[in-house]
């Protein structure tokens, strides 16, 4: 019943909510702000601005837009300094596999990330050749956990939003393939993931034939 599989990145097919989060935080201290580690868990998913935004609101700083963009795109320089750095190695466990089995089975496989720097990280990684489509964040409406961006992934790989399977590890991106009538695999915990039809601890524990029947 699926003709395709759309992936999250930061989280599902690589680690980078780490690296996302040390750009974050070195930016915070540049503006006095302390960032603790759980914020870590609150940027996850979140768009860039949103995200600027989250951490501004808690150091209680305020910012005008132009200076708010400013500091995003240093953000930004941060983030692409530290992924220039990533390898293969870098993939989460069993990622490639993945990607693999779902092509082997015949299914198209698309990217749904949050991220505008998903192409030069995929490159990074190697996965590149992998994938079918790359929904691009800046081509959509609205931001997760609004429906778009994994609505623009399925019609990229020209597949009805019934026939998708969505990947994701953030709330916000669950919610969204819902709301885009696509049935969603969680990575991670059950008890957070509330509203995914399936969760598997991690993206290694994925495997396509279990949702094929
Ligand atoms: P960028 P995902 C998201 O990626 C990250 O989880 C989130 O922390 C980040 O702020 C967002 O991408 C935007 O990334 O600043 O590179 O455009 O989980 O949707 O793959
Ligand atoms: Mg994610």
């Amino acid at each position: 019943r699926f003709d395709a599989v759309l992936f999250d990145l930061d989280g599902v097919l690589a680690d980078t909510a780490h690296i996302h989060f040390a750009a974050w935080r070195r930016l915070a201290e540049e503006l006095g702000i302390p960032l603790e580690p759980r914020f870590e868990d609150r940027l996850k998913g979140v768009d860039r601005m949103t995200s600027l935004d989250l951490i501004l609101a808690h150091g209680n700083v305020e910012r005008t837009v132009e200076e708010r963009r400013v500091l995003a795109d240093r953000k930004n320089g941060y983030y692409q300094a530290a992924i220039a750095e990533q390898s293969p190695d870098d993939l989460l466990p069993g990622a490639r596999r993945v990607l693999e089995e779902v092509r082997a089975a015949g299914l198209k496989t698309a990217l749904a990330s949050a991220s505008h720097n998903a192409p030069p990280l995929l490159d990074q990684l190697g996965i590149r050749p992998l994938i079918d489509a790359i929904a691009n964040p800046a081509a959509v409406k609205a931001p997760k956990p609004a429906p778009d961006l994994f609505l623009e992934a399925a019609r990229l790989v020209g597949v009805a939003p019934g026939r998708c399977l969505g990947v994701e590890d953030a709330v916000a991106g669950i919610t969204s393939i819902k709301e885009a009538g696509m049935v969603a695999v969680g990575i991670g915990d059950p008890t957070i993931l509330t509203r995914a039809d399936h969760v598997v601890p991690a993206i290694a524990d994925f495997h396509i034939g279990d949702y094929l029947g």
